[in-house]
């Protein structure tokens, strides 16, 4: 579904209510640029967000059950029941493919809640699977902490059941009362996922969303949480269903351009893809794609499952252009992940590992233009993100020379900027040294967290990194070079 088509001609562009305008305009106005002011860093929590790069959605629902992709809200409770249902298989699997947190559908568009909450009947309690004793939140909670895994929850703003959507304050009440459930009695949460879809139409119900209300409770019961939507205010969707960041991909942006769901301005171009150099909010990009053709599983699907390549290619172009990836994997009916889903994540992550385990400029000798003496040249070739090069403070460009003892092939470049003192990188080019001249290998603009680059393998012993510009002091806590094991890639290959 292209959420922006709904958002804009939907009940979420309902104008705000007076008050709540007015709050979110004052929370701009505390965040918009000021002249020299400093670059925008990430939090602790976003920092941690972004490094784990793979997180799990999981969407269930009564969808499940119906075929349908948006629920109407008039399904009958009866016909959830995952009999099968293993939470822990979800999270095994999740796990051994690398992935470091799940997010669950708590209530999608349908308003069924897979909790058993207070609020409303249209939810497992009234089901037959496990006798309506079910709680499918609580599961997956502790399936993903017996895994090691961080939790997060998806409760959909849009509730196509709830009599009282588009009240106004009634249903503000409504949902911040399911909120308050699923932050306060399920531990620890490390992500809140509001989505901004909505299919009303124009004759359809209006709700003006409370978001200061909203945020202010996350903030409350999860302090730790980061919260995503269209706009953050602490992650912001890539602007698409694809998995597909802008090339140029910049965690900054500026609150101002962009809208929180149900707000009622569009968004400028590309920007959400693309982010804004200048931007004075850090809140980087999630993309969120499925393994499937639809969220939910439907068993005409089981031989449309994306393919470990199909996978890679994602990673590639979410991970590898400064993005986080936020994969779906639907259950099917009996409450499981399919064989054929299961069988591409395991894909996926030999894949990875066999392309990223070896990096071929371990023991290299590294040379920079200038260095911060706490923070050496060869703090590149470290994997620990923490351990970074720094150029001397004034500088604006820099370079780096990397010369390894013997020739080596490869044909996967990752670069990494140390994120934890913002993103300043904003054009690189990289060389390689044919014994003769410096030969151009890659150009790009900003690098962020990671920046992975596919062509077709090179011989060589020495290449440079040239930083042309950077807004700030340029620092970078990675450089690697990887040789694929199967497959080759021309130039562009991840441009889609
Ligand atoms: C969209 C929704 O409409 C889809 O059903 C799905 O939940 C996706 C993640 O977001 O906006």
């Amino acid at each position: 579904m292209d959420r922006r088509r709904f958002l804009l001609a939907g009940s979420a562009v309902a104008s705000m209510g007076a008050l709540g305008a007015t709050r979110i305009a004052r929370a701009d106005a505390a965040a918009a640029p000021i002249a020299g002011a400093p670059r925008p860093r990430p939090t602790p929590q976003q920092l941690r967000w972004q490094r784990d790069e793979l997180a799990m959605f999981v969407h269930l629902t009564v969808n499940t059950f119906t075929g349908k992709e948006w629920g109407d809200g008039t399904e009958s409770p009866a016909i959830f029941d995952p009999r099968k249902l293993d939470a822990r298989q979800w999270a095994r699997t999740a796990k051994q493919a690398g992935f470091r947190s799940m997010i669950l559908t708590a209530k999608h568009h349908d308003g069924f809640c897979l909790w058993p909450t207070a609020t409303t009947r249209h939810s497992v309690a009234s089901s037959p699977w496990k006798n309506g004793h079910g709680d499918v939140v609580r599961e997956f909670t502790d399936a993903c902490r017996a895994e090691g895994l961080g939790a997060g929850l998806y409760l959909s703003p849009w509730d196509r059941n709830a009599k009282v959507y588009g009240s106004g304050e009634a249903y503000n009440d409504y949902y911040i009362a399911q909120l308050t459930e699923l932050l306060g009695n399920y531990g620890k949460i490390v992500e809140v996922w509001f989505d901004g879809a909505n299919g009303e139409g124009p004759d359809g119900r209006r709700q003006a969303y409370d978001w200061p209300r909203i945020h202010a409770t996350v903030r409350r019961l999860q302090p730790d949480a980061v919260m995503f939507s269209d706009a953050g205010p602490d992650v912001r969707w890539i602007g698409d269903e694809k998995g597909v960041a802008g090339e140029t991909c910049w965690s900054s942006i500026d609150p101002a351009s962009v809208p929180y769901p149900g707000y009622d301005r569009p968004w400028v171009g590309d920007l959400l893809g693309h982010g804004d150099p200048h931007g004075s909010a850090w809140r980087p990009g999630e993309s969120d794609v499925s393994i499937r053709p639809g969220w939910f599983w439907h068993p005409e699907q089981n031989d449309q499952v994306r393919t470990p390549d199909g996978l890679m290619d994602l990673y590639f172009s979410s991970v590898g252009r400064n993005s986080k990836l936020l994969l779906n994997v639907p259950p099917n009916r009996d409450g499981l992940f399919d064989a054929p889903d299961i069988a591409s994540l395991q894909g996926f992550a030999a894949r990875r590992t066999a392309l990223f385990a070896n990096d071929l400029l371990q023991g290299a000798r590294v040379h920079a233009s200038s260095s911060d003496l706490a923070h050496p040249a060869a703090s590149v070739l470290d994997a620990d993100p923490d351990a970074y090069w720094s150029a001397a403070r004034s500088v604006r460009h820099a370079w780096l020379e990397i010369e390894v003892p013997h020739e080596i092939e490869f044909d996967t470049l990752e670069l990494g900027e140390a994120i934890a003192f913002g993103q300043n990188i904003a054009n690189h080019r990289v060389e390689t040294w044919n014994g003769r001249a410096w030969q151009p290998l890659a150009w790009g603009t900003t690098i962020g967290h990671k920046k992975l680059t596919r062509f077709d393998p090179v011989r060589t012993s020495r290449l440079r990194v040239l930083l042309e510009f950077a807004y700030d002091t340029p620092r970078l806590a990675r450089v690697a070079a990887y040789r694929g094991p199967d497959r080759r890639y021309g130039p562009g290959h991840d441009e889609k």
